[in-house]
């Protein structure tokens, strides 16, 4: 039986095409800056974030904390959401590697943080203070449900922390999926930022990679943290190949993604014994847990569902995250649904 594996869409697999792509991938050292796929790549990236450069890295999390040293000296201080990624998910890596301050401010609904709170927030210049240089925001906002943070709202905290001297970043991991959600070019989400990092290994099934864009200025200096971090890579146009096809290929489609999350949120509404956290999803990500009439806990119900071949994510102890994806399909919904009906039962 196929596998239903809805734990997030870091699990999708490269697409045939993908793999095809990597197969015939021109490579070279892209240390000394040669690998011509990675090239192409980098320069479709900075063109649909609409900056200058980008960057290939690794991983979402290596793209987040080299922009945070990009921006950041040890000491300074980067402003944040108290359930956003780069302070729940990256190993405190920021102040670990980077001796950057975190000071978090309450994520609201919405994935945003109130700009009268951030400007409390703002250091005075006073000896006695850290440095205020980086403001980080989420889209999609994923423990916010993967709601979309507005542009509107991206645009004001832009020329907020612009007016302050303050440095914005973007943790676009999802980007796309805002993008598309709104009908809107993922450009114009970003313009406000001075960074932004967006993931091609999640629901655009790439296998392997994140782009990390800016100015040219920036990203010559992220391409010395990169390295530093261990992220400056040799041939590895071989995974650039199948970023190429994620950004030809897998972006529009995201829509379907979108679709099936609401169905499958629609479905597990009507069950007695759960609720949607955050009601009705507005991109790929649906919360729910278990109300107390249930007497299984959340671990329980995962393991009854692995039984049939289902896998979603156990984010708290009745809490569950289920993230779709192109290898989950409506008949995949159709299931997950049939089974969590009966564990629940
Ligand atoms: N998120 C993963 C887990 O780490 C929680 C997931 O399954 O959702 N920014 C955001 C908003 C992310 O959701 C993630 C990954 C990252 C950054 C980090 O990306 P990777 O995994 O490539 O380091």
């Amino acid at each position: 039986m196929d596998r239903i594996d809805l734990r997030s869409d870091t699990v999708t697999q490269p697409t045939p095409a993908m793999r095809e792509a990597m197969a015939k991938a021109e490579v070279g050292d892209d240390v000394f800056g040669e690998d011509p796929s990675i090239n192409k790549l980098q320069e479709m990236a900075a063109e649909r974030m609409g900056k200058e450069a980008g960057l290939f890295v690794p991983s979402g999390t290596m793209g987040n904390l080299a922009a945070v040293l990009t921006h950041c000296e040890r000491g300074d201080e980067a402003i944040m959401g108290d359930r956003g990624h780069t302070f729940l998910f990256e190993g405190g890596g920021v102040s670990a590697l980077g001796g950057v301050l975190v000071h978090t401010l309450p994520n609201l609904s919405d994935g945003s943080m109130e700009l009268g709170l951030m400007e409390s927030a703002i250091r005075p210049d006073d000896v006695h203070h850290p440095i205020s240089k980086l403001v980080i925001l989420e889209n999609t906002h994923n423990r916010c449900g993967g709601v979309i943070l507005s542009k509107k709202y991206t645009d004001e905290v832009g020329k907020f922390v612009h007016g302050r001297n303050i440095f914005l970043h973007l943790d676009g991991a999802r980007i796309f999926n805002a993008s598309v959600a709104l009908g809107l070019p993922a450009k114009d989400l970003a313009r406000p930022a001075d960074s932004v990092t967006f993931c091609l290994s999640k629901a655009l099934c790439a296998p392997v990679g994140s782009v990390l864009c800016g100015s040219d200025e920036f990203i010559r200096r992220a391409r010395r943290i990169r390295k530093m971090l261990g992220g400056g890579m040799r041939q590895a146009g071989i995974l650039a190949a199948a970023g190429i096809v994620a950004l030809e290929q897998m972006v529009d489609r995201l829509a379907d993604d979108h679709q099936h999350a609401k169905k499958l949120a629609e479905g597990l509404a009507e069950i007695p014994g759960i609720w949607l956290n955050f009601g009705l999803p507005q991109t790929n990500m649906v919360f729910a847990e278990l109300t107390e009439k249930v007497t299984k806990n959340g671990k329980q119900v995962v393991e009854e569902l692995k039984k049939d071949n289902i896998l979603i994510g156990n984010v708290g102890p009745r809490n569950f995250r289920m993230v779709t994806h192109y290898w989950v399909d409506e008949k995949g919904i159709e299931k997950t649904l049939k089974a969590m009906r009966k564990a629940v039962s």
